[in-house]
């Protein structure tokens, strides 16, 4: 569902009436990326993962996460390395790779995220340190949030993204639109794959 500003309808529905652009630039949306087979056997692997509570700038989130790959310290702001990609999430990599356009040795970081329900994450733009951002949802959908500042006002965009869905924040999607997701109804995983902007 494509919300900008008060808008009522649906991404189909604006592009069906050619109202457009709906969504940011450079941001990129596909449904269905995997049967729900694949995603109950990922969902078994992620279950096993020693997922830890985020800290994020001093206090505890409840989001639970695990980076593998680059781990980003946000108390620090620092980039350290941290344990390899389990060989599990690197089918998923190479179709993440595939959607994005880029090769799957350059996404070398990943980013596993429990949001139990109730829980979500506020606004933010990911650290510059990172290139691409691409997410995949599993178990159950959000409403992924996007806005950037216009003036006094801001621009916003909105989109539904379901369980077994990738996005990928490139471009202006990435650079100048924060993102968020209000809680969630039912726990969701995402798991987002990450680049370089530069070699770190
Ligand atoms: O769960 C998601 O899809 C978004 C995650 C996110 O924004 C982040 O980890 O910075």
């Amino acid at each position: 569902m494509i919300d900008r500003d008060n808008g009522r309808m649906t991404s189909n529905q604006l592009r069906l009436f050619g109202s457009g652009p709906a969504l940011p630039d450079g941001f990129k949306y596909q449904p269905d990326i995997m049967t729900p087979a694949a995603e109950q056997s990922l969902l078994q692997r992620i279950e096993d993962l020693p997922l830890r509570e985020v800290e994020f700038h001093g206090y505890v989130a409840k989001r639970r996460v695990i980076s593998y790959g680059w781990q980003y310290d946000f108390t620090k702001g620092t980039l350290r390395k941290t344990e390899d990609i389990p060989p599990f999430l690197l089918p998923l990599r190479e179709l993440t790779a595939g959607f994005a356009g880029i090769s799957a040795d350059d996404l070398q970081q990943v980013f596993v995220t429990e949001y139990d329900a109730g829980v979500g994450i506020g606004w933010h733009r990911d650290k510059a340190v990172f290139g691409d951002v691409i997410g995949i949802s599993l178990l159950s959908s959000c409403h992924f949030r996007m806005r950037r500042k216009l003036g006094t006002a801001w621009e916003r965009a909105s989109i539904t993204a379901d369980a077994r869905s990738i996005y990928l924040l490139r471009g202006p999607s990435r650079t100048e639109w924060e993102h968020s997701i209000p809680a969630v109804e039912s726990r969701r995983y995402s798991i987002t794959f990450r680049n370089f902007r530069e070699a770190p």
